[in-house]
């Protein structure tokens, strides 16, 4: 009886919040965000995104067969990020090209996702800030360029002996950009760095079955399956799900020469298994009805 008060007044400025985050507030950490002036209402889709100016989409002609085509606004806003992305990269062991590629898996399908990402993180943020110390309850929300939770923050913080924060610390770390692609960074070198996640010697951590594993663990968390047989495409061992296809492919998208210039990790010819590998498994995956498949690309055993 004794939280009745306190749950009520939670409750209401929760309600309020939602309310008031409804009537457009946003928050400032999105991609969408980051984009030009000028180029949000063809993003949003109020305006033909075929008429946008050339710093709106990189290159400015979208063609399908190139290979350095990469739709949307992901490459200006790498761009506009590439050395907090090199050097966050630098500092965890993790390829600056990953890192682009959970910013674009997390971001891509525009219109409905990122608008419910905002609604729900914009309203999360909001219960935290005001309600979450009085009831010490916090949502343990997915936040920022990289849709880090709250929780996974914590994490990596005690992991790399970082300061300790608070719930509202942390959450002030992740809607700041910069410090989300740290997390982002830590994340991967978290996930990339343990025992059964070590390549064999020679082997190129671009290998497109690993990209597609740790970026299947980047969305559903780490598991500890052991890496498939080299040269095996079947077989026991971790298999990606479509998520870490998706990832891949997106990875072999980015056109990293031109983003990062010499810190480029890529080689082209990795960069072009990547997306073929990528494109056959969502190919599969959509066309087929073997049910064999299916579990290939959905289990991450
Ligand atoms: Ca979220």
């Amino acid at each position: 009886m004794k939280k009745s008060i306190p749950v009520l007044i939670g409750i209401s400025l929760g309600l309020a919040g939602l309310i008031s985050l409804y009537g457009g507030v946003k928050q400032s950490t999105t991609l969408y965000n980051s984009l030009p002036k000028d180029c949000k209402a063809y993003y949003k889709g109020d305006k033909e995104q075929s008429d946008a100016p050339s710093h709106c989409y990189e290159p400015a002609q979208p063609q399908s067969h190139n290979s350095d085509y990469l739709y949307g606004p992901y490459v200006p806003f790498i761009r506009k990020h590439k050395d907090t992305i090199v050097s966050a990269g630098q500092t965890y062991g993790v390829p600056p090209e990953l890192i682009a590629g959970i910013i674009v898996n997390e971001n891509y399908g525009k219109g409905d996702r990122y608008l419910l990402e905002d609604w729900q993180d914009s309203a999360s943020i909001f219960w935290n800030k005001t309600a979450g110390p009085s009831l010490d309850f916090y949502i343990d929300a997915s936040l920022g360029i990289g849709q880090i939770n709250i929780s996974t923050a914590k994490f990596l913080d005690e992991h790399y002996k970082k300061d300790d924060k608070t719930p509202i610390k942390l959450q002030k770390a992740l809607t700041n950009t910069k410090k989300n692609i740290e997390y982002i960074a830590m994340n991967l070198g978290w996930l990339m760095g343990r025992k059964n996640r070590q390549l064999p010697e020679g082997t190129s951590c671009f290998d497109p079955i690993y990209v597609s594993i740790i970026g299947t663990e980047y969305v559903i968390g780490a598991k500890d399956t052991p890496l498939p047989p080299k040269d095996s495409s079947s077989g026991e061992g971790a298999t990606p799900r479509v998520e870490g296809a998706i990832f891949a492919r997106y990875v072999g998208q980015i056109p990293s020469i031109n983003i990062f210039g010499k810190d480029a990790t890529i080689t082209r010819p990795e960069q072009m298994a990547l997306r073929a590998f990528g494109e056959e498994a969502i190919n599969q995956y959509r066309d087929t009805n073997d049910p064999v498949i299916r579990m290939a690309l959905l289990d991450l055993k």
